[in-house]
């Protein structure tokens, strides 16, 4: 019996207490005590990876899912620093985590032991939380309980909201023996501590700051991205403002929305017309959840700022995501609190007509809905704007897609069209980073197993090959039920729109920002063991994916190539631009 496996296995029972659910694990001898207590506990899904890079992001993908932090388990040496790149994300996404990484004891720091660094302090500011508990030990058995379930509140409930903890583990041989008696926990299996989180209330001042704000203004705008609140409290406000909501398919409000408060989803085509952004200039802009991805959006926001429009930003966690720094009002408080105890206050009576703000905005977006459909149906070809509309409209209630940064995340915000039912879009935009995006995918996808509806990732042909160790599964791994639709423009599509495009001579463009590579992505993902299909023109794109989709259930992740031109997609932009300016003229 160790003390070690004692240790572990008092932490793994605290977590199911606290109502985990998996771990994802990467090979390594260190880290033996607390694998092994993982594995033996029924109740904690096990996901083996073989990269902690990719783990990293598989975790990452789990905790965006459910909002319950996976224990995400490596060895020591650079085996920890892997998980870097996904521990930043989480901190920036505000996504639950909890990183063990094992070490090694102190008496072999410094003296040339293998796999030995310095791993305490490794994510530097990226973290809630950090614990070196040392060697296990018996004399801190009163204290294992309270460590275990302190990492789970740090990640989900601490005043900077939810984000990446790290416990650094050293443990001494021998690794691998039995757990003794455990220390007791707290009677009828609660946990240790119990944080409870009553949400982040608006002060009654603040309030009455906020009506007296928005009570008077006829031109309001509600600006819902990410973490904007319940898409049903959103656009209740809506409605009972009489206020637009510019919804990012992320909000969860890219639903249709009433002629009085219209739901705006090709805010970037309209924005982009100057006639109507210089003309519908709010007085007020209720700011939610993470910015948009568009520069159209953000430049607009700058320029109702310097016109006097006042901007008020509900920031529950402190994460001051302004970049224009615009806000005026910045409102630390829960949206949905903010969102119902402000339609409460300002109640105007039933059946006040549409007023001609919100005409003009909901009549514009029904034009240019129409242009855009008007512009991808003439295209018989698969296009990227078509993909990420379509993917969103045959989406089954229910599903998920996981979009990554670059231009999948930017065209579905440009071009998805609102619907009931939307499917919930994912993307790691805290560092926007194109890392991990197949692997996030497929954590979200082992979250959803036997529980949720369909899984898809939305990806650039860089984003799918940068992640490629994704694809990799143990033999004796379950398979995941998850679709890659792989947009493989042959290189970064997104910089063809920067001005390096026209500037630089095209081979230095290439070499340096085009990048395509000589590997094939369906190639690559027929030789990871996936199914792969082709979506050679637009009609055939639902087809294939509801084939993917029984593919992937009896079969594990299914690759759907859907094969595209760098130029051809910078001319079909304009195309939809100019359409949409030609439609509100
Ligand atoms: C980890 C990381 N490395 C580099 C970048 C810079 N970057 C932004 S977009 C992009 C190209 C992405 O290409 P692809 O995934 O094919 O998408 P596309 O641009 O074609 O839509 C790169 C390299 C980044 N965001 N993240
Ligand atoms: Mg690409």
């Amino acid at each position: 019996m160790t003390v070690a496996a004692s240790f572990c296995a008092t932490l793994v029972d605290e977590w199911v207490r606290a109502g985990l659910t998996d771990a994802v694990i990467a090979p390594g001898s260190r880290s033996t005590p607390l694998a092994v207590a993982l594995a033996r506990e029924s109740r904690i899904a096990l996901h083996v990876r073989l990269d902690e890079r990719s783990a990293g992001f598989f975790a990452l993908g789990i905790g965006l899912a459910t909002a319950r932090p996976a224990i995400l388990l490596t060895t020591s040496g650079t085996a920890a620093l892997e998980v870097h790149a996904a521990v930043v994300e989480a901190h920036l996404s505000r996504v639950p985590m909890i990183v063990c990484t094992a070490d090694r004891p102190p008496e072999l720091h410094h003296v040339g032991a293998p796999q030995t660094i310095e791993q305490a302090g490794a994510f530097g500011g990226a973290l809630r939380w950090a614990a070196e508990p040392g060697v296990p030990d018996d004399s801190t058995r009163w204290a294992w309980r309270s460590l275990a379930s302190r990492l789970v509140a740090e990640a989900t409930a601490g005043p900077m909201g939810p984000g990446p903890v790290h416990a650094n583990l050293a443990f001494r041989e021998p690794l691998l023996e039995a757990p003794g008696e455990l220390p007791p926990g707290r009677r009828n299996g609660r946990p240790w501590h119990r944080v409870d989180a009553v949400g982040k209330v608006l002060e009654p001042a603040c309030l009455d700051t906020l009506v007296g704000l928005a009570r008077p203004a006829a031109r309001g705008i509600i600006l819902a991205g990410a973490g904007a609140g319940r898409p049903e409290t959103v656009r209740h406000l809506a409605s009972t403002l009489g206020w637009p909501v510019v919804a990012d398919p992320r909000s969860g409000a890219r639903v249709p929305g009433e002629p009085g408060a219209p739901t705006i989803a090709a805010a970037d085509a309209l924005l982009r017309v100057d006639g109507f952004a210089s003309e519908q200039v709010p007085e007020i802009v209720l700011r939610l959840g993470e910015p948009w991805a568009s520069k159209v959006v953000a430049g607009w926001l700058a320029s109702c700022a310097a016109a006097g429009a006042l901007q008020v930003l509900v920031d529950p966690d402190w994460a001051w995501r302004d970049p224009g720094r615009e806000a005026d009002v910045v409102i630390a408080a829960d949206p949905d609190r903010v969102l119902g105890a402000l339609a409460l206050r300002v109640a105007k009576d039933d059946g006040s007509a549409p007023s001609s703000w919100a005409q003009a905005w909901a009549q514009a977006e029904l034009r240019a809905q129409a242009a855009i459909s008007a512009v991808l149906d003439r295209h018989l070809e698969v296009t990227e704007p078509g993909v990420a509309r379509g993917l969103f409209a045959w989406s089954p209630p229910g599903s998920t897609v996981v979009a990554s940064s670059s231009m999948p995340v930017r065209d579905l915000e440009w071009f998805a069209a609102p619907r009931s039912d939307p499917p919930r879009v994912l993307a790691n935009r805290g560092a926007n980073g194109i890392d991990g995006v197949a692997s996030t995918t497929l954590g979200v996808a082992a979250a959803a197993a036997g529980t949720g509806g369909p899984v898809l990732g939305l990806l650039g042909d860089l984003a799918f090959l940068h992640d490629s160790t994704a694809l990799i599964r143990g033999r004796r791994e379950p398979s995941l039920a998850a679709v890659l639709v792989v947009i493989d423009n042959g290189g970064g599509g997104i910089f063809s729109f920067l001005p390096q495009a026209p500037a630089l001579e095209e081979a230095l463009f290439e070499r340096l920002f085009g990048t395509p590579q000589r590997i094939d992505v369906a190639d690559l993902a027929r030789a990871a063991g996936c199914d792969t299909l082709e979506v050679g023109a637009s009609r055939e794109l639902a087809g294939q994916l509801d084939s993917a989709l029984g593919q992937a259930a009896r079969r594990g992740p299914a690759v759907v190539v859907v094969r595209t031109d760098r130029k051809a997609n910078i001319a079909l932009h304009e195309e939809l631009g100019a359409e949409v300016a030609l439609a509100l003229s």
